[in-house]
């Protein structure tokens, strides 16, 4: 039995030791009919393997190695050295591999629909399919790399980002289970539309119809009415909108929490300012090495700015409307109480923010009532306003959260205002927990993929979603 080496695992220490290694043939080319060259490819980190006539080398294997078929994945034995001329494009670089044995794992078929190394170069926005770029490669547009993403899966960026992603969800579970949260798992396949919206998606239930959920939102505010105190959740959230932004997906990665508190709404805003903190100065951390390479296609990658002192910068909404209105971005009445900011005002507040305050993430408290869901507490001192916030990463928001209302009349009749009708089907069981009695409570939702990709400056979130599903796209 071989044991084979991981590319990670090489050092200088490694020269003149036979190893074996599996990797993907990132390229093949014969030089002679006594050289030929390969580049290894493992989860983007690649090396340049050698062959050479000498014993017991024959020319027919130097010529079926030079010929692999790109992205082939071979196990190859050889001796590690280091290279006469050292080699720019490689990664590992000053070392390189002298073959001795070639063994196929896995052909990969001759023609690909693109090439793994064409697409480790940024999708651009605009250019059409087939065009080249200034230096005459093939440029790979967006669509190309969704369409083929398990090889587009395989490019260094790609393989950074879903690292990236990971990181995510390891973070969050881990901040929220080092406060004493429980991890919940709530259903996706519910009898309503779960916020009262009309952007749900229904499915065929048996001799019924069913949705799928647009938030656990009600459910793990039932979690709290069962006195779980503390909950959150990973899981699938389903969007049934039309929005073919660069930022909106119609089925994405859902991190929630839900908190009781004592006094406060702002003890479960602390609670939420904390663990975003927490995650994206971790990330930094922990992800250091990912985040260089995913640089060195996305140059902002690497410079989210986050607050110095360690604390998050909270804002009032009144004070991001004055903000603007300072740099000639006037309000209206009927705007500021009505309508929210537009996605335009949101990142041109972030750019004021970062200037002023020089952070990329901040926070936003005390929204108008008129543009949060019913079960948002409205501010006891100025009903206009809410106990509700939203999080904001690079001018674009990545969390939307709230005191919810527990008490049931007023729950009520905030539906009732909100055009909702409580006596409909489907809020029976979300509007007893509350007849029941249920502690006051606030939290908060968060979209992974959206953090991900401010965090990283990508230019779309579905480079941050492993298989995007959005308006158009249902495939891969
Ligand atoms: P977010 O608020 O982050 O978008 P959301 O699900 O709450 O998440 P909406 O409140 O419906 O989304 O929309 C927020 C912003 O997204 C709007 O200000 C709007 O500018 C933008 N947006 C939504 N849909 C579209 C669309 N189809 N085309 C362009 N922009 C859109
Ligand atoms: P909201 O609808 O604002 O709030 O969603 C919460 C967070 O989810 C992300 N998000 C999206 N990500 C990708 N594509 C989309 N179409 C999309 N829509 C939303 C955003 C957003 O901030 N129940 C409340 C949360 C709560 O109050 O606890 C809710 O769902 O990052």
């Amino acid at each position: 039995v071989i044991s084979s080496t991981r590319f990670s695992q090489l050092s200088e220490d490694s020269q003149g030791k036979e190893i074996t290694v599996v990797a993907r043939v990132d390229n093949a080319r014969v030089q002679s009919a006594k050289l030929a060259f390969l580049m290894l490819r493992q989860q983007g980190q690649k090396i340049q393997a050698v062959i050479a006539a000498a014993e017991p080398i024959s020319r027919q294997m130097i010529k079926y190695t030079g010929g692999l078929n790109v992205n082939s994945i071979v196990q190859i034995t050889g001796i590690v050295k280091k290279p006469e001329i050292p080699i720019s494009s490689a990664t590992i670089q000053n070392l390189e591999l002298h073959i001795r044995k070639v063994y196929m794992i896995s052909e990969a078929a001759q023609m690909l629909p693109m090439q793994v190394k064409d697409a480790e170069r940024p999708p651009p926005e605009t250019n059409e399919e087939g065009e080249v770029d200034a230096e005459g490669a093939p440029i790979v547009t967006l669509k190309t790399r969704l369409d083929n993403r398990v090889l587009d899966l395989q490019t260094e960026t790609s393989q950074a980002i879903t690292w990236i992603s990971s990181g995510v969800a390891e973070l969050f579970a881990e901040y929220m289970i080092k406060s004493g949260s429980r991890w919940i798992f709530t259903p996706k396949l519910v009898g309503a539309a779960t916020e009262g919206g009309s952007n749900v998606f229904e499915v065929k239930y048996f001799k019924r119809n069913g949705y799928l959920a647009q938030s656990p939102q009600l459910y793990k505010q039932m979690c709290i009415a069962g006195d779980m105190e503390n909950v959150f959740e990973i899981a699938p959230v389903f969007r049934a909108e039309d929005s073919n932004t660069h930022r909106h997906l119609t089925e994405f990665a859902g991190l929630d929490f839900e908190k009781t508190f004592e006094n406060h709404y702002h003890e479960v805003l602390e609670f939420a300012e904390n663990l975003l903190v927490f995650i994206l100065s971790q990330l930094k951390e922990r992800y250091a090495s990912q985040i260089a390479t995913i640089q060195k296609s996305y140059p902002k990658a690497g410079d989210f700015k986050l607050p110095k002192d360690g604390k998050a910068l909270r804002l009032n909404y009144m004070d991001g409307v004055a903000l603007l209105k300072e740099a000639g971005v006037d309000m209206s009445e009927q705007e500021r109480f009505e309508n929210d900011f537009t996605t335009a005002m949101e990142k041109q507040l972030g750019q004021i923010i970062r200037e002023k305050y020089d952070t990329d993430f901040y926070v936003l408290d005390k929204f108008p009532m008129a543009v949060r869901p019913f079960y948002t507490k409205a501010d006891p001192k100025d009903s206009r306003f809410s106990n509700s916030y939203d999080f904001f990463m690079r001018g674009e928001e990545i969390m939307s959260g709230a005191q919810r209302i527990h008490n049931i009349e007023e729950l009520e009749a905030s539906m009732r205002s909100k055009g909702l009708d409580p006596t409909q089907e489907g809020f029976e069981d979300y509007l007893n927990a509350f007849r029941q009695g249920c502690p006051p409570h606030a939290g908060g939702g968060l979209g992974l993929n959206r953090i991900v990709m401010f965090f990283l400056g990508l230019p779309n979130v579905r480079l941050a979603s492993l298989f995007p599903r959005d308006p158009q796209r249902l495939r891969p």
